[in-house]
């Protein structure tokens, strides 16, 4: 791909204002109550931008802490920070006081805008003095809009200059902060919306992750607005109001987890679901057996993709006819992929390594050591176990820690979890490695049962055949705990650690 940018770049101002010009009565933006054009998104951008500039008093490189669920409003103050040339902090809004205060304190914010029905987390975490005493609520930020310009002349930065410091969900210890630059953005929007999406501006986006997580910030805003493209903005959706909202809004583009796929598969049927053309799945791995029943429901072939925080959105993905089943895809177009020994050495097809990546965006630490781990000779370590076939084609197998070792055995939990998802009895299932005297680890699945069925003895027994039946028989889980829901993060990942703590 053509990733040239100039010297000096706004990326809010070649996302936005180029939008406003081209097409100023396009649909940018709609949300449950609002619906903006692209000309009334500018001026709501610009009037945010105004506020931050004008009675915030923020300068060039002040950073600015948002808090709020998927809005258009959210989205808007993003666009602003972007183009008043600020950095952005987006937060995701499960987070709590402890984790608000690390995140405010290692970003060292300057500001903060904060959704009102959010704001009571916020209340509650430390924050640097200066930030505490330039925030507002989303309402006061609307009073002080209607006091501003619309018109707001993007802050002329250079395309390496800091726009965006988003942190990982990071289950343990301190959260990360990475940072990218407005060059970055314009790369995620000319990469993967481009050679593997191929998204045009009649498309309708629509999802569920946060604007918070790089996955939604991409694929609910930054991409349709590259292509002129409208993005539907909701929050709070279940897989139910998720196909609803498809239905209603004539969606042609989801974005969520593998986990809604399973559960929006099994409704599928009772929503009119042919506006949608494309569906991407990321946050972690995408079993068959899903790929398999979203097909079944609505004839479509998933887009699976794997990104990071990291390296900002998708680098590994494939659509339409190039999709090998079980495989993730190849390098999207710009990236460069291979698989890693321990020592840092390439391994050859049919082979399970470490992923590492090399490509136009990379992974920035703000002050971390764990840069180090995680960026060797400029190949980027995702912290993935992944294997690549003689075609080029990359195979998830698991986190490289998750990576069961039982009786001298290497087992990957994803690979169980997608058999035993095959059972009729099975809505959700995470396999983890338990500790044991004999053999070192056992494998140990957590199954949530559909409706309809029970616990048992016999049902236990049941899974374990099935899975004896279908992959290596010494991958069967010897102990199976059943429960209500499985534990997961804000953007659909499994948080293994937490099954294993159990
Ligand atoms: C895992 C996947 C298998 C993988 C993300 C798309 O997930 C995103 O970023 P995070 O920083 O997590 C990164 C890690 O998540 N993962 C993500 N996608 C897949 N594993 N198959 C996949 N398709 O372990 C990776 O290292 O939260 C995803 C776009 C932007 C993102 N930030």
């Amino acid at each position: 791909p053509e990733l040239q940018y100039p010297p000096r770049l706004n990326c809010a101002a070649l996302l936005l204002d180029d939008g406003a010009r081209a097409h100023p009565e396009r649909i940018a933006i709609r949300g449950a109550q609002e619906e903006w054009t692209y000309a009334q998104l500018r001026q709501q951008v610009d009037r945010i931008a105004n506020v931050l500039r004008g009675p915030m008093r923020l300068e060039t490189g002040n950073r600015v802490l948002l808090r709020g669920a998927n809005s258009p409003l959210m989205a808007a103050c993003i666009l602003a920070v972007f183009k008043a040339g600020l950095i952005a902090v987006p937060t995701m809004p499960l987070l709590r006081a402890r984790e608000l205060g690390a995140i405010a304190n290692k970003a060292q914010v300057n500001a903060v805008l904060c959704a009102d029905s959010l704001c009571a987390e916020l209340a509650a975490a430390e924050l640097p003095a200066a930030a505490r005493a330039n925030s507002l609520t989303f309402d006061a930020l609307q009073a002080q809009m209607a006091d501003q310009s619309a018109h707001f002349d993007a802050v002329d930065t250079s395309a390496d200059d800091v726009c965006l410091i988003s942190f990982t969900s990071g289950t343990t210890g301190v959260p990360k902060g990475t940072m990218h630059f407005h060059r970055d953005v314009m790369v995620i929007c000319d990469c993967f919306p481009r050679s593997v999406l191929q998204s045009q501006r009649s498309d309708i986006f629509i999802g569920t992750p946060p604007l918070a997580f790089t996955f939604g910030l991409g694929g609910l805003l930054l991409f349709p607005l590259r292509v002129g493209a409208t993005a539907v903005l909701l929050e709070k959706l279940t897989p139910e109001t998720l196909l609803k909202a498809i239905e209603t809004q004539r969606a042609t583009v989801c974005f969520t987890a593998p986990t809604f796929y399973r559960q929006m598969a099994v409704l599928a049927d009772r929503f009119d679901l042919s506006s949608l053309t494309k569906s991407v799945s990321a946050g972690e791995a995408l079993p068959l057996a899903t790929r398999e029943s979203w097909r079944q429901a609505t004839g479509l072939t998933m887009i699976d993709g794997i990104g990071a925080t990291e390296l900002l959105h998708i680098f590994i993905s494939a659509a339409g006819d190039k999709v090998r089943p079980g495989a993730t895809g190849k390098p999207v177009p710009g990236y460069q992929a291979c698989i890693l020994d321990h020592q840092g050495n390439p391994v050859g097809a049919g082979v399970i390594g470490r992923l590492a990546v090399k490509g136009p965006t990379g992974c920035r630490y703000l002050a971390d050591e764990r840069q180090q781990d995680y960026v060797l000779n400029g190949w980027n370590l995702t912290g993935d176990a992944y294997e690549m076939d003689a075609d080029g084609y990359f195979y998830y197998r698991s986190r490289t820690d998750d990576m069961i070792i039982s009786a001298g055995y290497n087992i990957a939990g994803p690979e169980v979890e997608d058999v035993l998802l095959r059972h009729p009895a099975v809505a959700e299932c995470g396999v983890i490695g338990r500790a044991d005297e004999e053999r070192g680890q056992i494998v140990e699945a957590h199954v949530v049962l559909r409706a309809g069925f029970a616990e048992s003895p016999a049902l236990t027994a049941q899974l374990q055949e099935f899975v004896k039946e279908q992959i290596a028989p010494y991958k069967y889980p010897r102990s199976i705990k059943f429960l209500k829901a499985l534990p997961r993060t804000e953007t659909g990942k499994l948080q293994r650690f937490k099954l294993r703590d159990e």
